[in-house]
């Protein structure tokens, strides 16, 4: 009786003890963007931050599959953050065809071009930054991220960021923008209650657009007759 007792103790102990070890907190904060003057951040909903383990800090990551939808000629979102390995499907919401394209170094790719209904899709395998474009519309950018680390979120519309189920550590935060120049980093080390830290300013006053070349290297021409 008493023996079965002690050893019921004992797996309560275990368990808060277990409990109290897997802990894990939000790191929280707010994105600012500076702006030339008279402009104002229409777009923070396409900051990533991330926070990249440190020492002896371990994250693993399990690949995702996600979508970025093709929709009133946009990528919808614009901005997407996945783990290596992952899978970003692109479903053609429009009634009209697209050919979605990226000629980044570690990860080209091209799908050709689809109609409406149709959904191709991209396995990421290395980490970076891939700006992906269509080939019969111009004005078509957005970015797939690629991280090795599951800790990460995507802005809300005011800024507003949260990385949830953080264990205890010391990371490098980076905040990344593709409209500010540099990403932001800075060292934090989180406790099983999490941490606020406040404001991260990204630098988007040197920000000018860019047309890109096409799938070919060239300049997009309108002998397709497409409205762009
Ligand atoms: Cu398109």
């Amino acid at each position: 009786m008493r023996a079965t007792f002690v050893m019921r103790c004992s797996a309560l102990m275990l368990v808060v003890c277990a409990r109290a070890l897997v802990a894990q907190g939000a790191v929280s904060g707010q994105i600012n963007l500076l702006e030339r003057v008279g402009e104002q951040s229409e777009d923070l909903a396409d900051a990533i931050v991330w926070l990249e383990p440190t020492g002896s800090t371990r994250a693993r990551t399990t690949p995702l599959t996600t979508t970025i939808q093709l929709e009133k000629r946009q990528f919808s979102p614009r901005v997407r953050a996945v783990t290596e390995g992952s899978k970003v499907e692109f479903p053609n919401m429009d009634s009209f065809s697209h050919n979605v394209f990226s000629k980044a170094p570690d990860g080209a790719f091209d799908t050709g071009v689809y109609p409406r209904g149709r959904t191709k899709d991209q396995t990421f395998k290395e980490a970076g930054i891939f700006p992906i474009y269509c080939n019969i519309h111009p004005r078509m950018t957005g970015y797939v991220m690629v991280l090795k680390t599951p800790l990460f979120t995507q802005a809300g519309q005011d800024g507003r960021f949260s990385v949830t189920d953080v264990p205890p550590g010391t990371y490098v935060l980076h905040a990344w923008h593709d409209r500010a120049a540099q990403e932001k980093t800075q060292t934090i080390t989180v406790t099983s209650a999490g941490m606020g830290i406040g404001r991260v300013e990204l630098d988007a006053r040197g920000f000018r657009f860019v047309q890109h070349k096409n799938k070919f290297g060239q300049e997009y021409t309108n002998a397709s007759g497409d409205r762009y």
